[in-house]
């Protein structure tokens, strides 16, 4: 495949003005045609012909301002449309016309159908599925989209912008005209048509505008909608009152589709969805899925600003749009939850999916500056790890002058397609700061190492704190030179209590009240007056995407799990001593690794647990243990990931006998049967609830307590929450065996919770797993057709079970690989997503490593393998 390159970018030779379509739906074909209004740009020769991408597409006519094109002068492949001759100066009507298998788009790439649906996906490359165009995010154009259909199988059609028109074509069909006034690139486009139910609700934005909201489903499913509405109008208020951004059009539509390649699309005034991010209630959905919901439809809509008003030059300015709206969503998500726990999670799932990508041979800078696959960049590293970026711009300027720097953003780039250079100069204007060498997280890859070391001098009552940061040179090769790294901190005191935080710095850095910014490679701060040792809480609110190495002594560590004012660095210290405690015991082989906890940091856990002052979604996670993965990058060599899982069983085991009267408290104050609401107050008293019962059974060995919530529970998070202590650590009680065929017939008709069910399976830790998933993925509702089925099984298989597909003799890994190989000649997209689990492979002990190195290189020699797949196994080998 080719490489496309960031220093190669240059505008295209024509530019577009407008777009008309018409698109007439079929069973088993749909006919496309494109009218567009182009000039040849000032200073391109007369000779320069006009080349238009395309990708599996069938050229059924061409007219140039309405007379067919003589055949030598244009080329059509299935892959480009190469048209001589055309005009020198004056605007032209190209017609293009094309013909299209809807049906047999297994990619979900273009124009597909869904159970019946017609719809489209059109981010990255996808509408040059759809006609021969200019596929690239520069070139905006208002579209005029008029869709036809027959009026049983498609009552509803829709696309980009406001109705215009619609009406009777005969012979059961009909038609309907949408316009979209604003300019946009051709990935925002989108079109969908079938027989849907529908939810409408009005909003009004600040201004006065009147704003009919709709979403849309499957026949039968709307009423699982409603909190989906309910997110969608409270993110219209928040962005409104945050960032002074209101909706721009007269509609706002949503549509839930069943098969879909990732969570949701922002096409202009038409989102769609994985529908597994719309549709929700208390019987099927868990309080993660609500809160999945909640971040999605916010982000989608989040888009409409920062994406869609503005948008990216090039796709190597992916995270322009995805870095700042991940940003914007977990704000919203932030003052519509509570601070501290929002902030936990992110930095989970940042430490979760980014670190180990940042960290092995996929690793590539939030702005990359090549790719041979774009879809293969829709990453971590560019989406959370981007939107750590936008907050630490936001920490270095203070929330005044960052809403500041936005305002100018909106201001100077709306209608344009831009760049993060562009976006970093607003924030430099609206400050006065220099942020020059903060570009550098932009474009140097890896996870930066903040060490730090601290002295005491008692005689002196004198407290040194040294910073120094390091980047080792990592598979992408683009420096390592020193970056800006906020560090927010406090010096805690044996009460509790955060002491003065002033203090002088010497070397790179400077300080402001608790934020030392280091520049250079290393700095020391001194703080003078210190009667006693401070307890340094350092890196607060995880202020920088770093690796901390702090060498701070077990009763500071212990302290500051205990008391620290900043809630987030109380749940770090603990889960560092847990961590680092896990990663001993779970990386040496002589060591013993049925009681990997101290005593002590036990009872630092429990004390969270059991403190009915603190937030019950905040005790549910200081006492979560760290991820078998996480534990595993931090062993970072020769990994076995039995290991890693005995020490943490042998964990859950000691806490739930230590803890087991904090635990059997937090039981008896736990109603069940309360009515369920999805509030995160709620959800966190039954996040607590369900980790007790889960330490309680680890304690007693009893699967008892959670058979019983599994029968009697009146919500799927207590029953999904019982169903999994079940089947990960009961796996051979009968009873076990008996819910999860409850859970079957009872839910057989719901796809999203036969996708908890196939996942639950194949989560379930044991060497056995891999024949499990291979029984699975012969059941009648297994389908590689469909990506979130595919996820459920292949991809937890492979991701969240560590003991199953790391089994020693290297099963695991060739069942993933065959199911790859057949995956990826229907849906590329998810084959190469999937495979991303092997990069890892350096990092285990010398048998595995072999055996998936192995796997890799036989994937790689695959003859026929899409360019998705190949791109990620030849990097993962590198
Ligand atoms: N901007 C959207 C990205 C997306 C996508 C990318 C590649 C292939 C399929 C896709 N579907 C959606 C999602 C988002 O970040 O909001
Ligand atoms: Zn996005």
């Amino acid at each position: 495949g080719q490489t496309v390159k960031l220093s190669d970018y240059r505008p295209t030779d024509f530019d577009l003005h407008a777009v008309e379509l018409t698109i007439r739906l079929y069973e088993g074909r749909a006919a496309v045609r494109a009218q567009l209004s182009l000039s040849r740009r000032a200073g391109i020769a007369a000779t320069v012909p006009l080349r238009l991408d395309g990708d599996e597409l069938t050229l059924t006519s061409l007219a140039l301002d309405g007379e067919a094109v003589a055949s030598d002068r244009y080329t059509a492949t299935s892959d480009a449309l190469i048209v001589e001759d055309l005009p020198e100066s004056a605007r032209f009507a190209l017609t293009i016309e094309t013909e299209l298998v809807p049906e047999d788009n297994t990619q979900l790439s273009g124009l597909y159908r869904s159970n019946g649906i017609w719809c489209t996906q059109c981010e990255a490359e996808g509408f040059r599925r759809i006609t021969y165009f200019l596929d690239r995010p520069d070139v905006l154009a208002p579209y005029k989209v008029r869709v036809e259909a027959d009026k049983a199988a498609a009552p509803v059609l829709l696309s980009n912008g406001n109705p215009v028109e619609s009406g009777d074509l005969g012979d059961d069909r009909h038609f309907a005209v949408w316009d979209d006034p604003f300019n946009k690139p051709s990935y925002l486009f989108a079109m969908v048509a079938g027989d849907l139910d529908a939810v409408h609700e009005p909003f009004t934005t600040a201004s006065g505008r009147k704003v009919t909201l709709g979403i849309y489903t499957e026949k039968g499913r709307v009423h699982q909608a409603a909190y989906a509405m309910d997110a969608l109008k409270r993110s219209m208020l928040w962005d409104e009152r945050r960032f002074g951004r209101e909706y721009d059009l007269d509609v706002f539509n949503v549509v839930a589709i069943a098969d879909f390649n990732m969570g949701a699309m922002e096409n202009k005034g038409l989102n769609v969805f994985n529908h597994k991010y719309v549709l929700l209630d208390p019987d099927i959905a868990t309080d993660a899925d609500y809160a999945g919901v909640e971040t999605v439809i916010a982000h989608e809509y989040f888009h409409n600003w920062t994406g869609n008003r503005i948008t990216c030059r090039d796709w190597f300015q992916l995270c322009l749009k995805e870095g700042l709206t991940v940003y914007r969503d977990q704000e919203f998500s932030a003052d519509e939850r509570e601070q501290t726990v929002q902030r936990i999670g992110a930095v989970r799932r940042l430490k979760a999916h980014q670190f180990p990508e940042d960290q092995g041979p996929l690793q590539h800078p939030v702005r990359p500056s090549e790719y041979r696959e774009i879809n293969n960049f829709y990453t971590a590293t560019v989406y959370d790890k981007g939107a750590e970026l936008v907050r630490m711009i936001a920490t270095l300027l203070g929330r005044g002058d960052f809403r500041k720097g936005m305002d100018l953003y909106f201001e100077r780039h709306d209608g344009e397609a831009t760049t993060i250079e562009a976006f970093i100069a607003c924030f430099e204007a609206a400050s006065g700061t220099d942020l020059s060498q903060f570009a550098r997280w932009y474009a140097q890859a890896g996870t930066p190492t903040l060490t730090v070391r601290e002295a005491y001098d008692p005689a002196a009552r004198r407290f040194e704190v040294t910073l120094r940061q390091t980047l080792s040179e990592g598979a992408a090769g683009t420096g390592t030179a020193p970056m800006v790294m906020p560090v927010r901190f406090g010096l805690v005191g044996d009460n509790g209590a955060d002491g003065d935080p002033a203090g002088t710095v010497c070397g790179d850095a400077r300080i402001a009240d608790d934020l030392i910014v280091l520049t250079g490679k290393s700095a020391s701060v001194t703080f003078e007056n210190q009667p006693s040792r401070p307890h340094l809480s350092v890196l607060r609110d995880f202020s920088a995407p770093v690796t901390l190495d702090h060498d701070q002594d077990a009763a500071s560590r212990l302290t500051l799990a205990r008391l620290d004012p900043n809630l987030f660095n109380r749940w770090r210290a603990a889960s560092d001593l847990v961590g680092d405690a896990l990663a001993e015991a779970g990386k040496d082989p002589l060591g013993d690794s049925t009681q990997p906890l101290p005593d002590a940091v036990i009872d630092a856990l429990l004390a969270s647990a059991g403190d009915d002052a603190l937030d019950p979604a905040f005790r549910a996670q200081a006492i979560a243990l760290p991820a078998e993965m996480d534990i595993a990058r931090q062993i970072a060599v020769k990994v076995d990931p039995d290991r890693v899982h005995d020490a943490v069983e042998s964990a859950r085991q000691q806490i739930g006998k230590k803890g087991y009267p904090v635990f059997e408290r937090l039981r008896k104050g736990f109603d069940p049967r309360a009515a369920f609401s999805p509030d995160a107050a709620s959800a966190g008293t039954r996040a607590l609830a369900n980790t007790a019962l889960s330490y309680l059974t680890a304690a007693t060995q009893d699967p008892g307590s959670a058979l019983r919530q599994y029968d009697a529970a009146t919500n799927m998070t207590d029953r999904m929450a019982a169903l999994a202590i079940l089947a990960h650590h009961f796996p051979e009680e009968p009873g076990t065996a008996t819910a999860l065929d409850d859970l079957y017939r009872r839910f057989e008709h719901d796809d999203l919770v036969l996708d908890k069910w196939f996942a639950l399976q194949a989560s379930a830790p044991s060497h056995d797993a891999v024949e499990a998933v291979a029984r699975l993925a012969e059941h009648p509702h297994f389908t590689l057709r469909n990506p979130n089925r595919v996820r459920a099984l292949v991809g937890t298989f492979a991701t969240a079970n560590q003991v199953g597909f790391h089994r020693p003799d290297g099963v695991g890994y060739q069942w993933v690989a065959d199911k790859l190989a057949d995956l990826d000649t229907i849906n590329p997209q998810i084959a190469a997503r999937i495979a991303t689990t092997f990069r890892a492979w350096r990092s285990f002990e010398p048998a595995r490593r072999q055996k998936i190195e192995t796997t890799l290189r036989d994937l790689r020699d695959i003859k026929g393998l899409s360019k998705d797949l190949r791109d990620i196994v030849e990097r993962s080998l590198k």
